[in-house]
Formats: structure tokens, C-alpha cells, sequence
């Protein structure tokens, strides 16, 4: 199918066309990133209009509980909301975590609702490189909210987080020690931080962690436009406080919006992202130069050996050989 006509169908709504037009920018096939360009650049005027929200947190927190409680939520207040769960494993798992594996299942069988997952694990640029152009469909297609879950684990947290405008961190009920391992990079990128299974046994535990956590909050830097993360306390299973995460979700996109915040927040992620694509671009050349392979083991076996730096290892790879300068030449 022609670019156009792809275009033309992910805008009228088409599921069948949006999951294509997804796994087409997903593609490294050369004729297909060609039509992957094509493609984004048609359906560029339609994008941008949707809420972006990502969710991340530990293995195990609550993540697809939760947005399947969430979206069922906000379709009944009659919004079409669409989930990328970028998963690291995914690969692994045969990039089958639809259904009860993504404990997504209600949400699933809603037609206003679009799940995605994004098997992502040994891309190039890193475990979410190609979820922002899927956000960009899904906003094509008239989705007004998309979230992007990822497991709270490495490099695709902060990913997720440079492709959304409310970043939400859900935090374990768990001991003191646990909430240590999470201040650093997590907690300095939540805007909104939710601690989950706020029910049954657990209850106890999860508002001991929410004050905990908002102890430790205290001590970094409100972020732009003066905004501190509210901690707060749900519960999938129950549906409790999920109309308050939202109500947040809300709020901080208001107080960016006002502050122009919002608008500065996607501007600097389009840019980091062209830089992002350049890097990709780049590497993926210097790999594809011929005998390249060969070279990089070679360079490989002597920096191991250790009888060449990494520095002109590195120079060599890219053919940079120090010069000899001759005077008068
Ligand atoms: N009590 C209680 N259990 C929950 C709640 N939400 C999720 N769980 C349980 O926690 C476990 C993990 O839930 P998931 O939604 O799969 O967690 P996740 O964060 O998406 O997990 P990964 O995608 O594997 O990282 C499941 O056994 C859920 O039933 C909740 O609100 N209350
Ligand atoms: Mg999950």
C-alpha cells in the first residue's frame, strides 16, 4: 500500500491500518523506512493533539493493572485512549504480551481502545527509538490520550519519559530500603508519583511508602513551572483514587500549559529526538562500510589485548589514522 493511501486510513480510524503503519515505522527494511518517512510526514498535520502519559515503575507494580482500570475509565468519559507498552523482553516472550499477559485484558476487548506492545530489545537507539513515531499514529488516528508503559529499568524509563508530557512513576508498596534503590533516577523524572495496591493487606504498607516518598521529595528540586510531584495512594483492583491520579495527570498538564512549559517540553523532545535519529543514522553507515565487520574484530581483539588504546582503536575504525604532519610540504 502507498504511503498516501495508509495515511488516508490511519486517519479515518482504521485499526487494521494503524497496527500496519506501526509495524511499518518498526521496519529497518530499507523500502520501508522509506515509506515510514513518507508516511509521518502525512500524517505529521494530524498529530500532536493528544495527551501523552507515560507509566513506568518497578517489575510487578501495577503498571497494566492499572492503565487497563485507567482506560476503562476514560472511555467511559468517552475519551479513545491508546497504550505502547514498550517492553524490553518482549522479544523473549515472542512479542506476545497482549491479553492476560499485559493484564490488559478489559481494556483489550474495547473497540475505542488501541494496545500495542513494541517489541523493542537490540534496537539501535536505544529500547523506545520507535515509539515516538507510534504515539504520532495513534494521535493520527484520533486517539486523544496515549500512554506508553515501560518497565522501570534502565534506559527506557528515561526514553519513555523525553516522549510524554506527564511522566508517572508507580512505586511498590515496600520497605524503606526498596524506595532508597528508586530516588535517583526515577523519582527525578515522575511528575506525578502513585503508590500502587492501596488495598487489602497492603494498605498499610502502600501509605507508610507515599509518605516516605514524599519525604524524600522534599529534598530535590521542584521542576518546571514550580512543579512538585504529588504522591499518591491506588488501587487498581478497586478503582480507588484512580479519578484523583487522573484529576493530577490534569493538573500538571494545565500548569505546563500556562507556564508554557508544554509546548517547550515537545520542542526539546523533537530535537533530541533528530539528534537521536542522526547518531542512529550515522552508526548504522560506519557498520554498513564494507569489511567494516572485520575491522571492528580486529580493533576489538587488540584493545582486549590491551596493545592498542580504545582511543585510536576508535580513530582507526573511523579510518581517522593520525597524520604525520610534514612541515613545508
Ligand atoms: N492487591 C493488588 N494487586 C495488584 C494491583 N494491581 C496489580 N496487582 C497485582 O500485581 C501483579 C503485577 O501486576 P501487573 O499489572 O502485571 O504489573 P506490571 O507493573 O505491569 O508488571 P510488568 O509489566 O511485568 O513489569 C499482578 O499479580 C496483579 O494482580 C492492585 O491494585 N492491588
Ligand atoms: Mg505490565
Amino acid at each position: 500500500m502507498k504511503a498516501e493511501e495508509l495515511a488516508r486510513r490511519v486517519r479515518a480510524g482504521e485499526r487494521v491500518a494503524l497496527a500496519r503503519a506501526i509495524t511499518l515505522v518498526e521496519s529497518r527494511r530499507a523500502d520501508h523506512e522509506r515509506r515510514a518517512g513518507e508516511l509521518l510526514q502525512a500524517v505529521l498535520p494530524a498529530t500532536g493533539s493528544a495527551m501523552r502519559v507515560g507509566i513506568s515503575g518497578p517489575p510487578g507494580a501495577g503498571k497494566s493493572t492499572l492503565i487497563d482500570q485507567l482506560g476503562v475509565n476514560l472511555i467511559g468519559a468517552g475519551h479513545r485512549p491508546a497504550v505502547l507498552a514498550v517492553d524490553p523482553s518482549s522479544t523473549r516472550s515472542g512479542g506476545s504480551i497482549l491479553g492476560d499477559k499485559t493484564r490488559m485484558a478489559r481494556l483489550a476487548a474495547e473497540p475505542a481502545a488501541f494496545i500495542r506492545p513494541t517489541p523493542s530489545a537490540g534496537r539501535l537507539g536505544g529500547v523506545a527509538a520507535r515509539s515516538r513515531e507510534a504515539i504520532l499514529l495513534c494521535e493520527a488516528a484520533g486517539h486523544d490520550i496515549v500512554i506508553v508503559e515501560t518497565v522501570g529499568a534502565g534506559q527506557s524509563e528515561a526514553e519513555v519519559a523525553d516522549m510524554v508530557d506527564t511522566f508517572l512513576f508507580l512505586a511498590q508498596p515496600g520497605a524503606g530500603d526498596e524506595l532508597q534503590g528508586l530516588k535517583r533516577g526515577a523519582l527525578e523524572l515522575a511528575d506525578i508519583i502513585a503508590v500502587t495496591k492501596a488495598d487489602g493487606d497492603t494498605a498499610g504498607a502502600a501509605d507508610r511508602s507515599a509518605a516516605e516518598l514524599t519525604a524524600a521529595l522534599q529534598l530535590l528540586q521542584p521542576g518546571a513551572a514550580g512543579w512538585r510531584p504529588p504522591v499518591l495512594t491506588v488501587s487498581a483492583l478497586t478503582n480507588r483514587g484512580l479519578d484523583a491520579l487522573w484529576a493530577a495527570v490534569l493538573r500538571h498538564a494545565a500548569a505546563m500549559g500556562e507556564a508554557g512549559a508544554f509546548a517547550e517540553r515537545r520542542a526539546e523532545q523533537r530535537v533530541r529526538w533528530m539528534h537521536q535519529l542522526i547518531e542512529d543514522k550515522l552508526r548504522e553507515l560506519l557498520l554498513a562500510a564494507p569489511g567494516m565487520g572485520r575491522r571492528l574484530a580486529e580493533l576489538e581483539g587488540e584493545v582486549r589485548k590491551g596493545s592498542l588504546s580504545p582511543r585510536l582503536a576508535a580513530d582507526r575504525a573511523l579510518a581517522r589514522e593520525p597524520v604525520e604532519i610534514t612541515h613545508g610540504a
